[in-house]
């Protein structure tokens, strides 16, 4: 764990020194188990068994505890209303292997490029950085399984509350760029891209997945570096992730060091039977029921949130305020916002705030006074450019992935 004295090496750049310390320091606490650093908080999501510790990982503010072993951390959603993008040390935090990386050495980190390719590469994160041109893109990252713990019926898997997911600048190269330079076979139909995190039981399968060629060669997608100009926080894939912006964080490879290029349809646990949405418009079933047909998930659809009040805020009859929040979608840029203080009976137009890119958040506000005091249910439903909307009442799917029903914040006027 100690393998680096920062004072050892002439030339040991300061983030070298801080990313090493930090990982030492993250190692020793994870490998501690029950010993985390414990706030004394706990926030309770609003369903059943929804009370859950605040506990701080290294990087990393107090976060939503789900699972410690592997870590799997929720954003407190109140941080969405403190800026489009989500800070580092509060962005979630997802893993399915128990065995992560908790130290890499950035000098002797490579990524491979192998397989149906004509050269085969090796490359270090220097000839990256100076090999291939820099390109910023600013993408939410979210969870398939976002919001699962609002299903009805409930649902298995991580019960989550609203905050899986999180709004970024990530900075890197294309992977179009990259694949150019290995130069694709002809017959090659898929990439396959692997972590450096392992399963702790020889049974549990490694944690690979894979796009489609043409996906793979998408200009918007990236091998990524940074994230809002700082190194990727170790637990969200130091030192080089894949970005794969408008799509599922499934596909978001964190500590990505092997990429193989490959002439099948590339069997492997986590693209089937893992992450498999009903092959319809809704990707929904009746609730309770199992879908017939299914295709892998894909791109987010429509969703969009109050930010500025949360359930069972308090507010001022006859005092005019600002109401605020974001919306998104999955690449194609959101195109108008709805807003209702009457439970969905009226709607006006919200004014959509600065464009940070087609697949950012965006950010709405609109003027809202409560004319009367007593209860008021204000709803928010976004329609990209597409025409795509959010559904009022919401759908239903056995793995309760891609929730994105018109939400509601319930207030009162005093
Ligand atoms: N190496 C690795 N990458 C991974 C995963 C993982 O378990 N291992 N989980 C994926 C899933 S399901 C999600 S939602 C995103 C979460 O990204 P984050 O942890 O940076 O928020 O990482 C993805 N990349
Ligand atoms: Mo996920």
């Amino acid at each position: 764990m100690s393998k680096a004295h920062p004072g050892a090496a002439a030339g040991f750049s300061r983030r070298r020194f801080l990313q090493t310390a930090t990982l030492a320091g993250a190692g020793a606490l994870l490998a501690r188990n029950g010993g985390l650093a414990r706030a004394a908080e706990t926030v309770t999501l609003p369903f059943a068994n929804g009370r859950r510790e605040l506990v701080r990982f290294p990087q990393k503010r107090p976060l939503i505890l789900l699972t410690a072993r592997p870590p799997q951390l929720e954003t407190p959603f109140a941080v969405f209303n403190e800026g489009l993008l989500t800070p580092n040390d509060a962005f979630f935090v997802r893993y399915h292997l128990a065995h992560i990386p908790t130290e890499i050495d950035p000098q002797t980190f490579r990524l491979q490029i192998r397989g149906q390719v004509n050269h085969p590469l090796t490359l270090s994160l220097t000839d990256l950085r100076t090999q291939f041109e820099p390109v910023e893109i600013v993408a939410v990252n979210q969870c398939s399984g976002n919001s699962r713990g609002f299903f009805q019926p409930r649902v298995g898997g991580g019960q989550l509350g609203n905050g899986a997911m999180g709004n970024a600048r990530w900075k890197g190269v294309r992977l179009q760029a990259v694949l150019a330079k290995a130069g694709i076979a002809a017959g090659a139909r898929q990439v396959v891209f692997n972590g450096l995190d392992q399963s702790v039981l020889e049974k549990t399968p490694d944690f690979l997945k894979a796009l489609d060629v043409d996906q793979a060669r998408d200009e918007d997608v990236l091998l990524a570096y940074e994230m809002n100009g700082a190194d990727l926080p170790m637990l969200n894939g130091y030192p080089l992730r894949l970005v794969v912006p408008g799509h599922y964080g499934t596909y978001w490879v964190k500590h990505l060091h092997q990429i193989t290029v490959v002439d099948e349809t590339f069997k492997t646990f986590w693209m089937n039977p893992a992450y498999l949405i009903p092959d319809n418009d809704g990707a929904c079933v009746p609730p309770g029921t199992t879908p017939t047909r299914t295709r892998p998930i894909g791109r987010f659809n429509v969703r969009s949130f109050i930010t500025s009040l949360a359930e069972a805020d308090v507010v001022r009859t006859g005092h005019p305020i600002t109401v605020r929040g974001i919306a998104f979608d999955g690449g194609h840029g959101i195109q108008e916002i709805l807003f209702s203080e009457d439970d969905g009976h009226s709607w006006r137009a919200a004014e959509l705030g600065k464009d940070l890119g087609k697949y950012s958040f965006r950010e709405w506000t609109i003027p809202f006074t409560p004319r009367r005091t007593g209860a008021f249910a204000l709803r928010v439903k976004a329609t990209n450019r597409i025409g795509e909307s959010q559904p009022l009442e919401p759908l239903w799917n056995p793995a309760g992935y891609m929730r994105n029903v018109v939400e509601t914040v319930h207030i009162q006027a005093a």
